[in-house]
Order: C-alpha cells, then structure tokens, then sequence
C-alpha cells in the first residue's frame, strides 16, 4: 500500500525524502506526478488538497493533514468519512510563540511610534508601559494558544484563556463557553486568537465582539482569517477604536494586492508565517500515524470531525 503526498510541488518531495530517510521501505506516491493506481493509496498526508480528489482512492483509510489546522481539510464536501489526524510538533509551538510574542511585544512597547520618531530623527522617549497592567485574552487554550499564554505570563502580562471547554493550566485563568466572550474581550488591552476555524468560530471576532474591546485595545490574529470580519475590524482600526492589529492569515489567502489591510496604518501584515510545519519534524509523527492505522491501533492527534477541530 501507499502513501499518498499532496500540497506545494516542490513540498510534496521534501515530505517524500524527510518520510523515506526514516523509512526507506515506503512506498510513497506524489499527487503532483499522478497517481497510476489509485487502489494502491491506503493513507494520504494532504494540504490544499484538490476539491473531490480524495474520494477516488478506494482503499484509503488515514488522512494526515500537513499541518495544526484542519479546516482546509474538512472544507471539501466530498471528503471521504474516515480518521484525520493533526499535527502538533515541538517546532511548531515554539515558533507560534516566537510569533505571538513578537506581535504582542511590538504593541507593548510602542514600536511603531518609535520607528515614526526614528524616521524624523526625534528623540522624543513614551511614557513606560506597564506590563502588569496590559490584560492580554488568549483566545484557544491549546497545543499553540497554552505555549504562547504561558509565554507571556512568564514575561509578567496578566493573561486570561478562552476554551470551549473548562480547562486549567497552571496559574494561567481560563474562562470557557459563549458566555464568557464578551465579557473577556471588554476587560483585554491585547486579545490574541488562536482558535481552529470551525462553524463555531467562523466570523466570531465581528463588530460586537471588537466593539466589546475596550478603545485602544490591539488585536492579533495568528489563526484563521475567517473569524474576523474585515469590515468591522477595518471600521474600528479607521475610528481608533482599536489601537491596531497583527495579522498573519486571512480571507483569502493570499490576501488580494488592493486589500485595505495591506496600506493601513496600524496594520501589521505578515503572509501566514507564523508557524510552518517542517517535515523533517513531524515525519516521526506521521510514520507513526501510518503504522498505528496499517496495525488497528489507536490514533493520536485525532481530529473530532463533529466539533471541526
Ligand atoms: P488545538 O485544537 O490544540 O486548540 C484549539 C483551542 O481552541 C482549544 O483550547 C479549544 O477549546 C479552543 N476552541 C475551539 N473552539 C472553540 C470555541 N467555539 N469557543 C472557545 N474555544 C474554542 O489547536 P492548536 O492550538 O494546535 O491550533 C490552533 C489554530 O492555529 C489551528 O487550528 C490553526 O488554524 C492555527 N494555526 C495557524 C498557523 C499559522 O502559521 N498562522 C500555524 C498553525 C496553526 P478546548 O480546549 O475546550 O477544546
Ligand atoms: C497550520 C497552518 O494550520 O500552517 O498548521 O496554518
């Protein structure tokens, strides 16, 4: 049986040598060169995979997605109804937290303030800003939004989780459910997201819920551009309501030249960098995940396909 690898052209190969240096004897198929037999793919490692595609392999029992977020994965109405595993990876984490923290930091201490200031050659020193004081939402408690939360506590930021569910982790508060929402937003100076895009998320961070954010409060999204809605978030950037946003990923991707958020003044805009899986990180997880679905055994990092994440 076979592996089948889609995604990137030029990634799709990377995924082949860093899965073959580990295990020499698999027999791996890229989708980029055709598939001559597609009885023979038992399992596929996907990412942007083509709408309908994967309902042609018979015989395919796993799908592993390239990466945290499944979304991308689910969204194709004709996915076959079988197991999808995630990745969750060590390097992954770490560089969302290198992210977020930048994000975070950039706000905090007035940085572009001073690259004005510096532009003009003005000394002009801000009044020093406090971290106690800064109350930072973490929107999504888990592999990557616990990192970053408890990142930035060590930093000494008052942070303050959101879940779906109730969850502890050490010191950090969590608060969970709908209800909590708003009320977390209304008392946040920075709320960062890092929630799974599901039914339940999408447009979530609307003109309610940005209205909710006290004036002069600063927004990072780092995980799916479909939970903002762009006008609200443009309109309360425009009105100063918001102090500004950091924006890694979005609706569509990439984000289109003539977007408002490109040119806006307190827009940070990176290409959905944040955190980019590394195959030869997460190829050990993925054979794993391969050899667990060829014997019968449990999976891990298996995605609940009811709750989208
Ligand atoms: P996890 O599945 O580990 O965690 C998701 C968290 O969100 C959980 O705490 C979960 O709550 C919470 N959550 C889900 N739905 C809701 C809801 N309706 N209300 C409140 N909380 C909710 O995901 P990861 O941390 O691994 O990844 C998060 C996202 O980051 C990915 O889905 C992906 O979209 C994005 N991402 C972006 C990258 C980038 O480069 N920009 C790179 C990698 C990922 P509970 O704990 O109760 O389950
Ligand atoms: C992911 C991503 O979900 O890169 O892993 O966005």
């Amino acid at each position: 049986m076979a592996l089948l690898i889609s995604g990137a052209a030029a990634k799709q190969a990377v995924y082949r040598d860093a899965l073959l240096a580990l295990d020499p004897s698999l027999d791996i198929v890229l989708l980029r060169d055709g598939v001559p037999d597609p009885s023979a793919i038992d399992a596929a490692l996907v990412w942007n995979h083509p709408g309908g595609d994967l309902a042609r392999y018979p015989n395919l029992r796993l799908l592993i997605a390239q990466g945290a977020g499944v979304d991308g994965v689910l969204a194709d109405p004709t996915l076959p109804d079988l197991p999808l595993v995630r990745l969750v990876d060590p390097l992954l984490t770490s560089a969302m937290t290198e992210h977020v923290l930048l994000a975070v930091l950039r706000h905090h201490r007035d940085d572009a303030a001073y690259r004005s200031l510096q532009a003009r050659a003005e000394w002009h020193p801000l009044p020093a800003p406090v971290t106690a004081k800064r109350r930072i939402a973490m929107l999504g408690m888990g592999e990557l939004g616990r990192a970053s939360a408890q990142a930035l506590a060590a930093l000494g930021f008052p942070v303050t989780g959101w879940t779906r569910t109730p969850r502890t982790c050490g010191d950090i508060p969590i608060r969970a459910g709908a209800d909590a929402f708003l009320p977390l937003l209304a008392e946040s100076d920075i709320v960062v997201c890092l929630l799974p895009l599901t039914d339940a998320t999408r447009g979530l961070l609307d003109h309610a819920a940005i209205a909710a954010m006290p004036r002069g409060a600063y927004l990072v999204n780092a995980a799916r551009g479909a939970i903002v809605h762009d006008a609200s978030l443009l309109a309360a950037l425009d009105s100063g309501h918001l102090a500004g946003a950091a924006l890694d990923v979005f609706e569509p991707e990439p984000l289109p030249s003539h977007h408002a958020y490109w040119r806006h003044p307190r827009v940070v805009v990176t290409p959905h960098i944040a955190s980019e899986t590394i195959p030869s990180s997460v190829a050990p997880q993925v054979l794993d995940a391969l050899r667990r679905a060829r014997n019968g055994l449990a999976l891990v990092n298996h995605v609940d396909r009811r709750s989208g994440y």
